[in-house]
């Protein structure tokens, strides 16, 4: 089997260890970080490291009341007066899997020379990460590191580091329980979110993909193309699910497939999109808790309703790992090797 194909699968135990991990070292790390209520927390990265920030970001204010953002890590060094705030308390938390991504690398050099107040945490993957020596903290998941270019176990790994964070610093235990739940969910749920993936990648019925998501679900959405894209270079793209009305709908005919990832407070309204789009003789799929009044669809992942939208995030990720991966065998390509990609870009 593919490398891929085990990463993916693996991701029940990996997040235990990441839960493991989070648990030993997250209040000593919020200890040393002097996060007072006006902090902003600035996430950047690069490709996946760049989506698990946006999705990041909105997950740690969403709990912590921190104004949060995230931004390629090119624009720290590139446009730094765009992205940091003058006089206001900030904390960078910059992601990379490798914690060698040359952008990355630059942009905590470029704070350590201009922005010498600035606290910075890495995230990272790799025990041998460049990352760590450039920040003031570190949390390494070297468990989530892996053989693939692709990033899969590694995107969910370090999101949930991030939610572990950000619960801790709210101090909501009943965040951190429901987050203790995640790799039983994710066992439960696995055969149905593998077969969801397989309906929608192994098949030639449609050969455009769109993925819509949310506020927190956004960079998820992001992240599902990515991983299409990589593995496939199939068209695809990604939007907000009601700005997708406001032009992007024009690209729907009988090859588009639109993926959904809903939370509970705009299942009303995806409904009502989903069966605009399929009026326009789009196809629809749908990965989101129960819901009662939807149309007709050609894949449907009910996911966990124990569980808030706030702390079920990773457990959309394998079914839009899965659609890619399974997509990239229908069409002959090794979903370890994507075209003109190495797993680190060093410029
Ligand atoms: C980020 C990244 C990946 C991409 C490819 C090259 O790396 O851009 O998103 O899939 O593997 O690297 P990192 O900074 O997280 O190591």
């Amino acid at each position: 089997m593919e490398h891929t194909y085990q990463e993916i699968h693996q991701q029940p135990q990996s997040w235990k260890l990441t839960i493991d991990t989070m648990a030993q070292q997250s209040e000593r790390l919020l200890s040393r970080l002097s996060l007072t209520n006006n902090t902003h927390i600035l996430f950047i990265g690069c490709g996946t490291s760049y989506y698990l920030a946006q999705s990041g970001a909105r997950l740690f204010q969403e709990i912590t009341g921190h104004p949060c953002h995230a931004c390629p890590a090119s624009e720290v060094f590139l446009a730094d007066d765009q992205v940091i705030a003058k006089g206001v308390p900030t904390v960078v938390i910059a992601i990379s899997r490798s914690g060698t991504t040359t952008e990355v690398l630059y942009a905590l050099e470029h704070l350590q020379k201009h922005f010498p107040a600035i606290q910075t945490v890495a995230i990272t993957c790799r025990t041998d990460a460049q990352t760590v020596h450039l920040t003031t903290e570190a949390i390494c998941l070297h468990h989530a590191q892996e053989q693939s270019v692709v990033m899969t176990q590694s995107f969910t790994n370090m999101l949930l580091a991030i939610q572990y964070l950000a619960a801790s610093a709210a101090k909501r235990d009943d965040k951190l329980q429901e987050l203790d739940r995640l790799p039983e969910l994710l066992v439960s749920t696995m055969p149905a979110t593998e077969a969801f993936g397989r309906q929608l990648g192994d098949t030639d019925a449609w050969r455009h993909y769109i993925y819509l998501g949310l506020g927190r679900y956004y960079g998820l959405a992001a992240e599902a193309t990515l991983k299409l894209k990589e593995m496939t270079q199939t068209p695809c793209e990604y939007y907000n699910p009601l700005e997708f009305r406001h032009g992007p709908i024009s690209v729907v005919d009988e090859n588009a497939l639109t993926v959904t990832l809903s939370g509970r407070r705009e299942q009303s309204m995806v409904s009502q999109l989903l069966s605009d789009i399929q009026k326009l003789g789009g196809h629809t799929a749908l990965a989101a808790p129960a819901q009662s009044d939807l149309p007709p669809l050609e894949g449907h992942l009910v996911l966990s309703d124990e569980l808030s939208d706030w702390a079920r995030p990773v457990l959309y990720m394998p079914a839009m790992q899965w659609i890619a991966y399974y997509r990239a065998k229908r069409l002959g390509l090794n979903p370890d090797q994507p075209r003109h990609l190495n797993q680190v870009v060093v410029i």
